[in-house]
């Protein structure tokens, strides 16, 4: 069975999956999609398989697999060797979070100089907008009030940071069923004791 890689020639991320897939052995399973994806304009063939319209994506007979990190993941849940366990695992994960998040704020700084050239900040920010409405959609149908795991706790954060620091967005509009999850997990005793800072801000 072979998996279909959504990749660019030049991503970080795409070649850290890449090294670690011949790394666990894995390489020949992958047919490569090239894809030119931005924030302001996501490449059309990602728009089934990641919301947020960035890439890695690998599709697999399960579904598509994002990001880099979940499909290291999977490698390792394959063929071992990525990941080791216990307090090693963190050691590896969080080493792991530094050069990635390295990685973001390398190609961050190549997005600042499109952005300074372009002059298009408007362009980027309805672009963010749009990805940010796209994954509320396509995560509504897996939302269950009597869950709240890590996936959960990190919507419902980022939803009271959309309310606190861009209301103008309306999250809700068209996003019913996210809202009433919303309304819902809001009430938890964890959500209630961790409310942010109250206006004005800093
Ligand atoms: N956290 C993601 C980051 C992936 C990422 O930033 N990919 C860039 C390409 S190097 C991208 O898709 N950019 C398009 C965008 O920001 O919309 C991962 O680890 O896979």
């Amino acid at each position: 069975m072979t998996w279909t890689l959504y990749a660019s020639p030049r991503s970080p991320f795409v070649r850290k999956v890449m090294i670690a897939a011949h790394e666990t052995g894995l390489a020949g399973r992958l047919t490569r999609i090239e894809v030119v994806t931005t924030p302001m304009t996501p490449a059309p063939e990602l728009a089934a398989v990641n919301p947020l319209g960035m890439i890695p994506v690998l599709l697999t007979e399960e579904g598509p697999v994002f990001d880099s990190l979940v499909i290291l993941d999977l490698f390792d849940e394959i063929a071992g060797g990525l990941f080791p366990k216990g307090a090693a695992r963190r050691d590896t994960l969080t080493r792991h979070a530094l050069a990635n998040g390295m990685m973001d704020k390398a190609v961050r700084i190549l997005d600042e100089q499109f952005r300074l050239q372009n002059d298009d900040t408007a362009q980027h920010v309805a672009g963010y907008v749009r990805a940010i409405r796209s994954g509320i959609r396509w995560l509504e149908p897996m939302l269950d009030e009597a869950r709240f795991d890590a996936g959960d706790i990190a919507l419902a954060a980022l939803m009271a940071y959309l309310d606190m620091r861009f209301p103008q967005i309306l999250w809700r509009e068209g996003a019913e069923r996210a809202a009433a999850w919303y309304a819902a997990v809001e009430k938890r005793p964890s959500m209630q004791a961790t409310a942010f800072a109250e206006p004005p801000f800093v």
